[in-house]
């Protein structure tokens, strides 16, 4: 028996050039992948092929949807416009999901003149934008918002003390240690959405403000407050966000915790108040929290 059942294309990789004029220019390079589910139950079960929606239409569609589109950005609503696509387009497709990475190309600014370059641009390497966008016929869409491989690291401001000890504890206690991890953030908006209030958060710029204030909320709770734990930390983080986002229900963090081991100069008469220390590159802490905003009481 067939119990559960969806396809479709992965690595869809598309550069959009918007041309404001011939020479200015924004530019969106994406990552998308397209899931469908719907009466496709037979392709598995009989090997009768007529409900499948080939992979290839489906790449062929986000290519096309980018080029009718005035711009694929913000990428939540360029992966609801994806999902009521083939939701709309195919009676027997009930429902969608489209998966998008975006690369943070960043417009040059010249550094004497402070001139921003019409259609030049650096790339923020190793840090992502994304959004997952689902879309269930009965239901509407939902839509979860992220920030991926955000480096950060602070050389003081970071204790751990005070955990569980037993007989295979072997880590001291410290007031003073680095701090250095790769965020994952994800922030799920309140809903179900229908498409109109999808298009009213995309044109009041609300999605990118949250990217944005998710961004330096992060940044800044990381930077100023003096950490007990990664757990700690990171629940406040998502507290800050819930406080400045009404529109958010919950926030979810990923964070490796990428260990410094202080290295013991003693014997070559240094001391050891760290300074020097050896980056390890496995093995990391590795921790997680979801903070949801309570029910409101009816
Ligand atoms: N959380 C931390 O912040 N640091 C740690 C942990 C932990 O759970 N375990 N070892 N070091």
């Amino acid at each position: 028996m067939l119990t559960g059942a969806k396809y479709g294309k992965s690595n869809v990789r598309v550069l959009k050039v918007k041309k404001l004029t011939a020479t200015h220019h924004v530019v969106s390079e994406l990552r998308v992948e397209v899931l469908l589910q719907g009466e496709v139950d037979e392709s598995y079960t009989k090997a009768d092929n007529a409900s499948i929606v080939p992979t290839d239409t489906i790449k062929n569609t986000i290519y096309i949807l980018a080029r009718d589109a005035d711009t694929v950005e913000p990428i939540e609503q360029f992966g609801a416009t994806l999902c009521n696509h083939f939701v709309s387009k195919y009676k027997h497709i009930y429902g969608a999901e489209a998966k998008i990475i975006q690369y943070k190309w960043e417009r040059y600014v010249d550094p004497n003149s402070k001139e921003a370059h019409p259609h030049s641009f650096i790339l923020r390497k190793g840090e992502t934008r994304e959004a997952h966008v689902t879309l269930s016929e009965n239901k509407g869409f939902e839509i979860d918002s992220y920030i991926v491989g955000l480096g950060v690291l602070k050389s003081t401001g970071s204790a751990f003390h005070g955990y569980n000890k037993c007989e295979y504890t072997t880590l001291k206690e410290t007031n003073d240690r680095i701090l250095a991890t790769d965020i994952l953030a994800k922030w799920t908006w309140k809903g179900p959405l229908q498409l109109s209030a999808i298009t009213e958060l995309a044109k009041s710029g609300r999605f990118d403000e949250a990217y944005e204030g998710a961004r330096d909320i992060t940044i800044h709770r990381f930077a100023h407050e003096n950490s007990a734990s990664v757990q700690a930390t990171m629940y406040n983080m998502g507290q800050d966000i819930l406080n400045r986002f009404e529109e958010i229900n919950s926030v979810h963090y990923e964070m490796p915790n990428k260990h410094y081991f202080e290295v013991n100069l003693d014997w070559f008469e240094r001391k050891s108040d760290n300074v020097i220390y050896a980056p390890q590159s496995d093995p990391n802490g590795l921790i997680f929290c979801t903070v949801t905003r309570p029910r409101a009481k009816l």
